[in-house]
């Protein structure tokens, strides 16, 4: 049998990374598009896909650039196209609303137009997210809550979710948007405050670090897994009618929660070294996310394994030892 093929944008990121791995082992033959500067360097900035890259076919290019995605899209003729590259941290589109709303809205127009010009049939998922909800109205959150966007991504975000459902009105495109809450791993980036907490913690307990400095430790969010998030997207392109859906835990922490368990994992009090800066809240904050994902419960039998406190032990656990296998050979011990 002819082997799928998907396309995937983002895919030197988190959940880019996972879903290569996980497409492979389905027996996809995975395509990604990505910057020049990173097919340039490959070791750091594809640090987290380099131990895949034999079995991968990479295209340079860009996101927000119509040619670079027709190019791609001509060349690959994808069965499934994962549109998950963004400018994705919400504190940067404060700073460069711009560049945000310019990668984020155009990056999926340019995918949702070229697939519709080349190749209609491939079935498209485009990575919303529970930002949408923002100042949201109700709790908990699922596909019916209101969007109330508070930050230039969150407004690139909804603005992503309409185009990915008019397409699919208008052209009749398996085009779905997954609304997913915040999910982390050891992969995470570390401008995220998840792994910003982790990493600090362990650089702490190696007496690398003596502080760590965060914003607003009041924000609450419901935080899952990536590797358990990225399977749902691959299950919402498998459905037989496109829908979108919400994917989340149902649980909401608070940010000082994530510390205080974070560092209890490493034998520290959190408050012996947390300080508060003011110059990490955000002009308008998301104060409470929690998602009610029956709808994927139902029609994915999406049920969350791994809980919040399974997530922090294994984020703190993968830096701790991360940092220590790094300072022994800094040390020369290994
Ligand atoms: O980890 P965060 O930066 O994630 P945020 O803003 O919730 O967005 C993430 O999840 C979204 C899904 O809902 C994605 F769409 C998005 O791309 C991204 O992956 O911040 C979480 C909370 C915020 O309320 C923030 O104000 O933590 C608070 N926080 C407090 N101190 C901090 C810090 N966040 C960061 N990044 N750094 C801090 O020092």
């Amino acid at each position: 049998m002819k082997k799928k093929k998907a396309l995937i944008t983002g895919i030197t990121g988190q959940d880019g990374s996972y879903l290569t791995e996980y497409l492979l082992d389905k027996g996809y033959e995975v395509h990604g598009l990505v910057r020049r500067a990173a097919i340039e360097d490959p070791a750091h900035r594809m640090s987290r896909i380099y131990h895949l890259l034999d079995r991968l076919n990479l295209h340079s290019g860009l996101i927000e650039n119509y040619a670079s995605m027709y190019n791609v899209v001509a060349r690959v003729k994808p069965d499934e196209f994962y549109h998950l590259a963004a400018q994705s941290f919400v504190a940067e589109s404060f700073e460069d609303a711009f560049s945000t709303l310019h990668i984020n809205i155009f990056g999926t127009l340019n995918a949702l137009s070229a697939l519709k010009e080349l190749t209609s049939d491939c079935r498209f998922y485009f990575a919303g997210s529970s930002e949408m909800f923002g100042k949201a109205k109700k709790s908990p959150q699922n596909e019916k809550t209101p969007f109330y966007p508070r930050s230039p991504y969150g407004i690139s975000k909804v603005a992503g979710f309409d185009l990915t459902r008019n397409y699919r009105e208008a052209y009749g495109m398996f085009a779905v948007t997954g609304i997913l809450f915040n999910h982390e791993s050891p992969r995470r980036g570390f401008e995220f405050v998840t792994r910003k907490i982790t990493s600090h913690a362990a650089k702490i307990k190696l007496g690398l670090a003596k502080t760590l400095t965060l914003g607003n430790l009041d924000a609450r969010r419901d935080w899952g897994h990536s590797y358990e998030y990225i399977q749902q997207m691959y299950a919402m392109l498998q459905l037989e009618e496109p829908e979108d859906m919400v994917i989340a835990t149902g649980e909401t922490h608070s940010v000082r929660e994530f510390c205080e368990l974070a560092f209890s994992e490493l034998g520290l009090n959190w408050e012996d070294y947390v300080h508060v800066d003011e110059k990490f809240r955000r002009p308008s904050e998301v104060e409470l996310l929690v998602g009610d994902a029956s709808c994927a419960r139902e029609k994915l039998g999406w049920k969350p394994k791994i809980r919040f406190k399974d997530l922090v032990r294994e984020m703190v656990l993968a830096d701790y030892e991360r940092l220590k296998k790094e300072l022994s050979i800094e040390r020369g011990i290994i």
